[in-house]
């Protein structure tokens, strides 16, 4: 261990100076990498100093993430505090399916889903990390097909359609699993939005009373509180209104949007969340934790593990299932995602959560700014959180966000919106500063101005 530990030291430092040095990394085509690195594995291995080298080559390569012209996806920026709780979890290597082998990560785990659940408003929730919203989403829809169908784990759907009801806003990973789950892709409703993104509380219920006249089985609405494009939040109290008149299972995905229950505004997003059933929340998102860190929370205690458990007699030995949180998961061995958001949590505070989720309010409005100040660009929506979708007029989105890669100014991704390829830029690294917007911004006009003029 003493030479991995060298070993790791050396090539860290090495990559935080290269991120300072070389802070925008195209991403290299599969035939380039290929012929820079070999990648092939062989019957006999190579000295483990050798590797210092091999690693290099593929940091080398790897994207960047982590530094301030990252603006591509739902995460970035590094956490130290969530890092070293990363990096511990992996020296400790306990697998989070039983007391026995957990020990106080489970009791740590379940501090977390305590104190999550009571920011969302259930008092006494039920929970589990999943590896990623999708997963937790995922976890949620098995809950209410068990809700709706009772019976559904052991028989079945049993003659049964169950139908479930998300925006044309919400994530993929809704109708991916109603796939999965056997309920079928067809099954997942696609809700009409209005313009802010919001899914329409008519719409959806016109969708409900019409399967229940078709004799269909509603089983879950999934309200989307920070839509991955446009950053929206669907309402909770109407949607909840609808679910409880029709008896229907109601999940949050707050994979996205969940950690702006801190924000001083946005927090009011979140005021109805207690009249949810279920609620993903993502700490890997919003909250800076390293990938992954998703939880799945349900309000009434027993649900999920009801939902979830199988019994295992080599597993499942000693204590209850409160503190063996593998009778409530999906998975069987499964890492410890709790102790890195633990971490941070000890170390920011809630109010540090305040003053992340403001810094990153604070450079969606500068944005706003500087679009509404630009010639070239053009704003599509207000940004209802951090998200911020524009384009330049007149100049392809992909050419413009290609020249900002290329050119080694930031990395920047595309998304449609009222059917049209546009930017979506996401302000989720806290240190940035809204003057380095109004320099990105700066660049990306004058970026626009040179590409429109051929
Ligand atoms: N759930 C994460 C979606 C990825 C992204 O849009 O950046």
């Amino acid at each position: 261990m003493p030479q991995a530990l060298r070993i790791l030291n050396t090539l860290m430092e090495e990559h935080l100076a290269a991120e300072k040095s070389d802070p925008v990394r195209e991403t290299l085509t599969p035939q380039a990498i290929r012929a820079k690195l070999d990648l092939d594995l062989r019957a006999t291995g190579i000295p483990f100093e050798d590797l210092k080298d091999e690693l290099r080559g593929i940091m080398a390569v790897t994207p960047v993430t982590a530094n301030k012209s990252f603006y591509n996806q739902l995460y970035g920026g590094r956490d130290p505090s969530a890092f070293t709780g990363e990096v511990m979890s992996t020296l400790l290597n306990t697998s989070m399916y039983t007391y026995k082998i957990g020990g106080v990560h489970v009791l740590i785990e379940l501090a977390l889903v305590k104190r999550m659940g009571e920011i969302m408003g259930f008092e006494d929730a039920e929970g589990t990390f999943l590896p990623g919203g999708s997963m937790s989403n995922l976890a949620g829809m098995v809950v209410a097909l068990n809700n709706a169908i009772p019976g559904y784990k052991t028989n079945g759907p049993q003659g049964k359609i169950p139908r479930v009801y998300t925006s044309i806003e919400g994530h993929y990973s809704v109708p991916k699993a109603a796939g999965l789950l056997g309920v079928g892709q067809a099954n997942c409703v696609k809700i009409a939005v209005d313009e802010r993104g919001q899914m329409l509380p008519q719409a959806l219920e016109a969708a409900i009373v019409q399967d229940l006249k078709d004799g269909l089985t509603p089983a879950m609405i999934n309200a989307t509180t920070g839509t991955t494009v446009l950053g929206a939040f669907d309402q909770i109290a109407p949607i909840s209104a609808i679910a409880r008149k029709h008896n229907v299972w109601l999940h949050i995905d707050a994979a996205y949007g969940g950690s702006f229950v801190f924000h001083p505004e946005l927090k009011a997003h979140f005021k109805d969340a207690g009249l949810a059933d279920s609620i993903t929340w993502d700490a890997h998102k919003v909250m800076g934790v390293p990938l992954t860190c998703s939880v799945i929370l349900v309000k009434k205690k027993g649900l999920l593990t009801q939902a979830m458990s199988q019994s295992a007699s080599y597993l499942f030995q000693r204590g209850t299932d409160e503190y063996n949180p593998g009778t409530r998961n999906l998975q069987c061995g499964r890492r410890n995602s709790a102790l890195k958001l633990w971490c941070a949590w000890r170390v920011h505070g809630d109010q540090g959560y305040t003053k992340r989720t403001q810094a990153m309010r604070n450079n969606a409005l500068t944005a706003q700014e500087c679009i509404q100040d630009s010639k070239q660009l053009k704003l599509i929506r207000v940004p209802e959180s951090i998200n911020i979708c524009f384009e330049a007029p007149g100049v392809d989105t992909d050419d413009l966000l290609d020249a900002m890669l290329s050119d080694g100014d930031a990395m920047i991704g595309h998304a449609q919106v009222d059917g049209r390829t546009v930017v979506r830029l996401v302000l989720l690294n806290p240190e940035v500063s809204p003057s380095d917007i109004r320099v990105l911004f700066a660049t990306l006009s004058a970026k626009a101005e040179a590409l429109a003029k051929g």
